[in-house]
């Protein structure tokens, strides 16, 4: 008998010990640790925040202020496309929101997690232009901070995932998607008072 047969039956022989001794799950465990985008989200406890201030902007005061935006939840799902319409429609100069920096993306998951904490996926106004991977917000504005899950954008330069969501399978954390696909959602204006 040569090496590799005996290493064959010595796998088997304790492959199928594990089986027998219901260790499997463990030797699975063991060999393929579940990696951060595996784990499933109600498992995930989002940091303690402090809910943003009221926009102080007549008429939007059940909106948020954070930073130099005014930010409402929308429980309705939506394409992206239609998600962005809506938010046109919402308040002059809306938009699906963008993040700037990481108050921001603190501010807008609090304001998610008060609302629907048990489904918290929603659109961002982020999106990818015609697979030339350049990310750009619906809003206009520069795209200058970004916090992706790990591994994320996994479709940059193809037209697969061209949409940016928030709370897929991280708190707070980002990923391309299909556009197609339907989320509540995040609108936002400038909030020049
Ligand atoms: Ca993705």
């Amino acid at each position: 008998m040569n090496v590799a047969s005996l290493t064959v039956i010595v796998l088997l022989l304790w492959t199928n010990m594990a089986v027998r001794t219901g260790q499997s799950t463990l030797i699975s465990f063991h060999h393929r640790p579940l990696g951060d985008a595996a784990v499933p989200l109600h498992f995930q406890k989002a940091k303690p925040c402090t809910m943003p201030n009221p926009c102080n902007v007549t008429g939007y005061k059940d909106w948020y202020k954070t930073g130099s935006y005014c930010i409402k939840y929308f429980m309705a799902h939506l394409n992206f496309t239609e998600a962005e319409m809506q938010c046109r429609s919402a308040a002059p100069g809306g938009h699906l929101v963008s993040v700037h920096d990481c108050k921001a993306n603190v501010d807008l998951l609090c304001v998610v997690m008060k609302y629907n904490a048990k489904n918290p996926r929603i659109w961002l106004g982020g999106f990818e232009l015609f697979q030339t991977g350049k990310l750009m917000w619906t809003d206009g504005s520069p795209w200058n901070y970004e916090d992706w899950v790990p591994g994320e954008p996994s479709q940059r330069w193809t037209n697969a995932e061209d949409c940016v969501e928030m709370n897929w399978s991280q708190i707070g954390r980002w990923n391309d998607h299909s556009c197609y696909t339907q989320k509540s959602y995040v609108c936002s204006f400038k909030n020049t008072v």
